[in-house]
């Protein structure tokens, strides 16, 4: 068949449907100003995605435009991840020691045995020079939360429990959560205007059901002020939840704890490039098929409907159409009818 170039101009003629407005996206989520300088067998320090409060020895093992894959040395690929290059949540080598975080050695070194000078000589690796990691630009403001602070939070992993949680750890202007009581698997990284967690008392408010830590005593009637009182620890101050100082400041608006970030801005039928959940190096043109208030739902164009799932607006996966093009990482196209005939060998 006939083949001519895919590109986003004539594609969003033929479909009748706008690009998401640039504006909308995050800074993270959009064109990057720097090209991405890492380079394939560097070493650095990251969180593991599935255990959010451990910081891991990682090495690059493919890099793509701006984004890159990631291996946990001595580790099965099985677990390799991708991230942006601007990633919050990788750090050069030494950043553990430096900020008191435990370093998870690679697999076959005990704990405290293992050293990164030595290391790299070993493996005759570099470390990824420290230039080429994001710092960040906003001042680290005090926020009012503290580690230990206790407060209520969606667990992420079942979106209907709103659960008795503490801040496990804060880093820049993010705070690590963790619910009480449970392993670290559920734990999560958010910001403070995230919509995710409230301050004590907001499902008695609103009266939510609240999830409490499992196998505590009187789960039926359940007090914060007991519950505080016998963890030695203390609320996290409602004004630390900010929205913004303007909604902060209006007395017309409802207390604290059942204020809400503001919903996003991106509408149903506007396309974008996302990362595929299931096969996280792919980027591919999409269309937003559904909004919640801090969500969309994505669709893969040409995909079935049955593979469309929901991410946060705030996304570290999702970018305004000609990233792709803009960064040096692949696009998948939506299949074409030509692009069929070929698949099938025609
Ligand atoms: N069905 C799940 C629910 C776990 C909920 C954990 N949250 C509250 C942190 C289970 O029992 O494993």
């Amino acid at each position: 068949g006939k083949r001519t170039v895919w590109n986003w101009v004539s594609y969003l003629e033929e479909e009748r449907m706008p690009a998401a407005p640039l504006k909308l996206f995050k800074e993270y989520q959009s064109f990057p100003q720097t090209r991405n300088g890492f380079k394939v067998g560097m070493k650095l320090e990251g969180l593991d995605p599935g255990h959010p409060s451990l910081f891991c020895v990682l090495t690059i093992v493919e890099v793509q435009g701006y984004r890159m894959r990631l291996h946990f040395d001595g580790y099965s690929e099985y677990y390799d991840f991708w991230v942006n290059a601007d990633s919050p949540d990788i750090h050069p080598v030494g950043w553990c020691e430096k900020t008191g975080h435990k370093l998870l050695s690679p697999k076959g070194y005990k704990e405290g045995e293992f050293n990164w000078v030595l290391y790299l000589k070993n493996c005759k690796a570099q470390a990824a020079p420290k230039n080429l990691f994001k710092t960040l630009n906003t001042p680290v403001t005090p926020s009012g939360f503290r580690v230990g602070m206790k407060l209520e939070a969606v667990d992420r992993k079942n979106p209907s429990l709103m659960c008795v949680a503490s801040i496990a750890d804060m880093l820049d202007n993010r705070l690590l959560i963790h619910f009480d009581n449970w392993d670290e698997s559920y734990d999560y990284w958010c910001d403070a205007s995230s919509p995710y967690i409230r301050p004590v008392g907001y499902c008695q408010e609103t009266g939510t059901p609240l999830t409490t830590p499992p196998e505590y005593k009187d789960s039926k009637s359940f007090s914060w002020e007991k519950y505080l009182e016998e963890t030695s620890s203390q609320a996290a101050p409602a004004r630390a939840f900010k929205l913004g100082l303007i909604l902060n400041q209006n007395p017309m608006l409802p207390n604290p704890s059942t204020r809400k970030r503001p919903a996003h801005g991106f509408q149903v039928n506007t396309k974008l490039e996302a990362v595929d959940r299931r096969n996280p190096m792919l980027i591919r043109v999409a269309t937003i098929a559904e909004k919640e208030d801090h969500r969309i739902k994505i669709h893969f164009d040409g995909w079935d409907h049955s593979y469309d799932f929901w991410v946060d607006a705030d996304s570290f996966d999702i970018h305004p159409v000609g990233w792709c093009a803009k960064t040096g990482h692949t696009l998948q196209h939506p299949l074409g009818a030509a692009d069929m005939m070929e698949v099938a060998g025609q």
